[in-house]
């Protein structure tokens, strides 16, 4: 057994402690305990009794509040510091040795730099807390595709949240203690201490290229649950690019159609944009009586590589989900709220007066009693549940998981689908022409700000394929990364950009979006089969209305001229605005992509 725990109470244990049989691993632990000075040491193993015991001192001590047993069973409310709330990008960097492979995207340091400054932190940092070291596995466990990680931290709220997010515990420490017997890459390193929780001593540091990560001063998400967005999407981008691979902000779902045939659909939207909802669509009636169906294999990180055939397959590294509460509802995502009705930690949600959790657009004819910081419900002092509230709940109690998400093989994927928040210009859905095409669609993708990240909402910024806050190497080296795919015997996916977020002149959404979005997947798959028509614009391939089953859909004739619609003008615009974005990485931009754009820019002239 490798647990090796050591309760919170007992004496500090020696720094030497021999909690793996990998000698590169147990040296790493003992450095950073002789470094931060930790009262004991817990190697997680990832039961159900360790579990119980976290919990138990986490209710004692009020990091977390039990929820009501009778509705919501086995689950719990933590409420962050009130300053930490969101990942903090402006604090997140990449340290590469050469600041340009950072790229302008990134935030970057020199290494040895950054590690004094994040050493200096972590100096003492854990004395009188316990250190739990964390091995955790990203993808099935069997998968040749799955990578792992082992992330040291002082919070037992990362841990129970881990537990959830990851395979975590005995099995992956088994598969370290195996592969690092052959390779140095076979873990990631993770250092994570809440500190002070001072957003003045707070940074989130990579280096991708010792596989390492250093975050110190939140407790919060992405910045603290270093399996999600540090290791699986910056870490592993960087690792992904070098090894003929993507690591990508992509939720992966699957469409059964009624004769039985599944299609999996990989689709790059922001944080906050509906990935979870996509994931778990539920069909319009008319689809479900036909016999649709929709399969959740993950709804926020996608690794795919391709296959002895040429198409590319896909894993969701991660095994539950960290979703946004607010908005939330049986309308919205019905799949989801069924998911979290039991076993699940809520994070800044506010709460009824009988212990249920609450949000913003719940819908279920509760009321707040309390809001996210524990004080009285005021609606005059904002909302109950903070934006960026969150649930954390293990993938497999969603009605839609999908035993293929446990297929070590992963499954093969026939679209890519980019988007984002768009109120303007951007139609529902357009095709485009190729592979070449496909990356500057995603390149060029935009979308309006959201309460995941610190920092003002609803601004227009470009986010390529959702990957802005996530890749950890320089963008320019990305695209390059991404056209590379398209090589003899491949057999890409196709690739589409859709908007359900287009406003009308009143300001209202045009689309009705959640379960009707399957109606311009199901146009898609048409496409990918070659029976669904489109007309050729300068843009791309885009549907007429009637090309969609828009059965059951009443749109105005504003709605439908605005979402199937090609302004060319706009256009124009747009595509000298993506022009000057590009040249903006300077001469690392692959001259292929400029030159997709100088193609389509020539023909918007026209
Ligand atoms: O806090 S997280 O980065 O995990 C959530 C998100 O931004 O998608
Ligand atoms: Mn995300």
């Amino acid at each position: 057994m490798n647990a090796l725990s050591s309760e919170a109470s007992k004496p500090a244990p020696s720094t030497s402690v021999a909690g793996s049989r990998l000698a590169a691993l147990n040296a790493w632990v003992a450095e950073v305990a002789g470094l931060t000075t930790p009262a004991a040491v817990h190697w997680c193993d990832g039961s159900d009794e360790e579990n119980a015991a976290l919990v138990a001192q986490m209710q004692a001590d009020g990091t977390l509040l039990p929820l009501n047993p009778a509705t919501h069973p086995g689950s719990w409310l933590h409420r962050s510091d009130p300053d930490d709330v969101a990942r903090v990008e402006h604090l997140t960097f990449v340290c590469t040795s050469r600041e340009e492979d950072a790229g302008p995207n990134n935030h970057w340091l020199a290494p040895a730099e950054a590690h004094a400054r994040m050493d200096a932190l972590f100096k003492g940092c854990m004395t009188g807390r316990t250190m739990y070291v964390i091995p955790y596995c990203m993808g099935p466990i069997d998968s040749p595709l799955s990578r792992c990680g082992v992330e040291i931290t002082d919070s037992p709220y990362v841990v129970a949240n881990m537990r959830l997010m990851t395979r975590m515990g005995a099995p992956a420490l088994a598969r370290i203690e195996r592969e690092g017997v052959e390779r140095a890459d076979a873990f990631v390193k993770g250092l994570h201490s809440i500190g002070e929780l001072d957003p003045a001593r707070r940074f989130i540091m990579h280096f991708p290229e010792e596989l390492a990560i250093k975050s110190y001063g939140s407790g919060y998400g992405g910045n603290a649950l270093l399996g999600k967005k540090c290791h699986a999407l910056r870490i592993a981008s960087y690792q992904a690019r070098h090894e003929g691979w993507l690591a990508e902000h992509m939720l992966i779902v699957g469409i059964e159609n009624p004769s039985g045939e599944t299609h999996y659909v990989a689709a790059a939207f922001p944080s906050a944009c509906g990935k979870t909802n996509l994931a778990m669509l539920i069909p319009p009636e008319g689809y479900q009586r036909e016999g649709w169906k929709v399969w959740t294999v993950g709804d926020d990180i996608c690794w795919m590589r391709p296959g002895a055939d040429g198409r590319l397959y896909a894993i969701n590294p991660e095994a539950g989900y960290f979703g946004v509460a607010p908005g939330t509802s049986a309308k919205s995502n019905p799949n989801a709220l069924a998911t979290i009705n039991a076993n699940a930690i809520f994070t800044n949600v506010g709460l009824t007066a009988d212990n249920q959790p609450w949000w913003e657009g719940l819908d279920n004819g509760e009321r707040p009693a309390t809001d996210w910081r524990g004080n009285p419900y005021d609606p005059d002092k904002g909302p109950a549940a903070h934006p960026n509230a969150r649930f954390t709940v293990s993938a497999k109690q969603c009605p839609s998981w999908s035993p293929m998400a446990e297929d070590p093989q992963g499954v093969p994927i026939s679209a890519i689908v980019f988007g984002g928040r768009r109120a303007s210009l951007v139609p529902l859905v357009f095709e485009a022409r190729d592979w070449t095409h496909g990356v500057l669609v995603g390149a060029a993708m935009g979308s309006e700000t959201t309460a995941a990240a610190t920092g003002a909402v609803g601004v227009m910024r470009r986010d390529p394929m959702a990957m802005k806050p996530f890749c950890g190497y320089n963008f320019a080296d990305y695209f390059s990364h991404w056209l590379s795919f398209d090589g003899a015997g491949a057999a890409l996916p196709k690739v589409f950009h859709v908007n359900w977020f287009r406003k009308g002149d009143d300001g209202r959404f045009l689309w009705p979006g959640f379960g009707d979005n399957l109606r311009v997947l199901e146009w898609m798959i048409g496409r990918v089969k070659g029976d669904a028509g489109a007309v050729e614009t300068p843009i791309g391939h885009l549907p007429t209305p009637a090309d969609l089953n828009l059965d059951g859909v009443a749109l105005t004739d504003e709605a439908r001229g605005k979402l199937f619609g090609f302004e060319r003008s706009g256009w124009q615009a747009e595509f000298a605005s993506i022009g000057e974005y590009l040249d903006g990485y300077g001469p690392r931009m692959p001259q292929a992509l400029k030159d997709e754009q100088s193609r389509i820019a020539a023909l918007l002239a026209d």
